[in-house]
């Protein structure tokens, strides 16, 4: 009969929202609501994404945002769609996009006490192929609900409550941490709901895939080099390990998640600090994978416990599989 209950008893993300809260008798229900906004946007931009070339939808949209790139217009669609969907949630007070050069403070009755950190369409260089693509989200506590400031959104990583991402891929997949560990939800189009279907992730702790852009190698520091070469020519008798790259972080760290192995962007010498974004990728990716019992690391430090200090900054990032993070941890250890 368990397989009959799997069929009836249907475990959505809101109900999943709902259980979780039972944890925090003082919660009156606020991320609950603040998260069915989230996966307002979600699902929007999986319908989106679905009918882009029906309707048209791929093309530039004229615009360049904030890191000079050529803006499509499923991103502004994107981001308009979030942006307004948290602020009408009535549970946020400082946003930021990847899409927006500056913060979002919300004001008046429509203020509430979460802060959220996003990336509405990473990896839209991939759009036009058909190839996955995804949201990214990382949400904070305000500290004094009356006076929001930059500095609300301007913490370590290890201050987040939650963090998520949706991929808009085969199937449309949202994995959400609370802090209390990983699960993953796939979106039943029949029911316009996401369903549990990967309850409890955890990475393994040791991974047969690498995934990196290759072809930035001329430019990489010693310890990146020496890693990746001792993944296509081990030296302790193993096997080498296959590369994956897709060039799509959600996708990327998505595979690295539920088959294991290691996911890096690092610094090269024309970007020292590599190009994944802090807040909107490097964090919640960050606060997932420790989540699911594997690590990040940014080649100095622990990726969550870096501070900061601007909005749209960018961190080497290495992570995935806790044995093959702490690999590249004793390269750069031994380097320095
Ligand atoms: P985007 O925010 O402009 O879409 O860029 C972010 C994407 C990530 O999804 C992906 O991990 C990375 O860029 C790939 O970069 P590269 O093409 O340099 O390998
Ligand atoms: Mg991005």
């Amino acid at each position: 009969h368990a397989a009959e209950a799997q069929r009836t008893d249907l475990m959505t993300i809101t109900r999943h929202a709902l259980n979780e809260q039972g944890r925090h008798p003082e919660s009156r229900g606020d991320f609950t609501i603040l998260l069915s906004h989230i996966v307002l946007g979600c699902k929007f931009v999986a319908s989106a994404v679905n009918k882009a070339g029906l309707a048209k939808l791929i093309g530039l949209a004229g615009e360049t945002n904030i890191q000079g790139e050529e803006q499509k217009k499923l991103d502004v669609l994107s981001n308009e769609v979030f942006v307004k969907a948290l602020v009408s949630s009535g549970r946020t007070c400082v946003l930021v996009s990847e899409e927006n050069e500056e913060a979002i403070f919300v004001d008046g009755p429509l203020r509430g006490k979460y802060c959220v950190c996003f990336d509405p369409l990473d990896g839209s260089s991939n759009i036009d192929c058909g190839v996955s693509i995804g949201t990214i989200f990382g949400i904070y506590m305000i500290k004094d609900k009356d006076n929001a400031t930059l500095e609300d959104v301007l913490q370590p990583g290890t201050n987040m409550i939650a963090a998520g991402y949706c991929m808009y891929g085969s199937s449309c997949t949202l994995v959400l941490s609370t802090g209390n560990g990983v699960n993953g939800f796939t979106l039943d189009p029949s029911l316009g709901e996401f369903i549990l279907t990967h309850p409890n992730i955890k990475i393994p702790s040791k991974g047969k895939i690498y995934s990196v852009n290759e072809g930035n190698a001329r430019n990489w520091d010693a310890p990146t080099a020496k890693f990746v070469e001792k993944c296509k020519f081990p030296q302790d008798g193993s096997s080498p390990k296959s590369l994956r790259y897709i060039g799509s972080m959600v996708a990327d760290v998505h595979r690295t998640l539920l088959y294991g192995g290691i996911f890096l962007y690092p610094a090269d010498k024309k970007s020292l600090n590599g190009k994944l974004r802090v807040l909107y990728e490097v964090f919640p990716m960050s606060f997932l994978m420790e989540q699911a019992g594997g690590q990040s690391f940014t080649g100095k430090q622990r990726a969550l416990e870096l501070v900061p200090t601007e909005i749209h900054q960018r961190s080497p990032i290495f992570l995935g599989s806790y044995g093959d993070v702490e690999e590249i941890k004793s390269l750069y250890a031994s380097e320095s």
